[in-house]
């Protein structure tokens, strides 16, 4: 039986990757995916574009890959857009086939009955039929105002704020996501939430999706050995 693996936000921590797909035993016929934020942050961030393309391995976009592909293909709008030396030294070795690989990121993959997506989900949101600022918001998603409407900007919330997936009612099926930092992986009713902050010096997280079971798989930054 081929297993589905999903990968916590790996933000350019390519040993940490290597790591933890050897802990899990990765054969060729398992599918992999990431929640996106892929790079950006950590070491490593041209090697583990290279590295996902050639394993095969999916990706959602991230905020991070969505900031870097609007400086990259929205050449009228690159002074509004800051980079710091990290983002700037990443666009400067970034192959064509990097840059494709990028572009072709979606914002969510179906499988089976899991959705992944990089921030996360609302209610009213109908997968097939999204519009611009429905995008934008899945990539960002943290908190919402308490009637679960309004997002709230990153660092305004309140104790009144819900997090999205408390109130996430699985009409998009499992969502599994990123964005928002966690100790542990998050449980809520019909959604996971995977990142652990590995590039912060925590640990990066997988789920392990075999036989209708999961399992979590972890490996802290900077370990080497399984
Ligand atoms: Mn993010």
């Amino acid at each position: 039986m081929s297993k589905l693996i999903i990968y916590g936000d790996i933000h350019g921590c390519l040993d940490e990757l290597i790591t933890l797909r050897k802990k899990i035993k990765v054969k060729s016929e398992d599918i992999e995916v990431c929640v996106g934020d892929i790079i950006t942050k950590g070491s490593n961030s041209n090697k583990t574009l290279k590295f996902l393309r050639k394993k095969g391995i999916f990706s959602v976009l991230g905020n991070n890959e969505d900031v870097l592909l609007k400086y990259i293909n929205e050449k009228d709008k690159r002074a509004l857009i800051k980079l710091d030396e990290d983002r700037k030294n990443i666009v400067k070795n970034l192959s064509l086939k990097d840059i494709e690989f990028l572009n072709a990121l979606p914002y969510f993959i179906q499988i089976d009955r899991y959705t992944i997506v990089h921030g996360g989900l609302q209610n009213y949101m109908k997968l097939d039929n999204l519009n611009k600022r429905d995008k934008d918001k899945i990539l960002r998603m943290r908190y919402l105002s308490p009637d679960g409407n309004t997002l709230i900007k990153y660092g305004n919330e309140t104790k009144k704020s819900v997090f999205w997936a408390d109130i996430y009612d699985g009409s998009n099926g499992f969502v599994i996501y990123g964005h928002q930092r966690f100790k542990e992986p998050r449980l809520s009713p019909f959604a996971i939430g995977l990142d652990t902050g590995c590039v912060y010096g925590d640990k990066l997280t997988a789920l392990v999706i075999e036989e209708g079971e999961k399992r979590f798989v972890s490996i802290n930054f900077g370990e080497r050995d399984v």
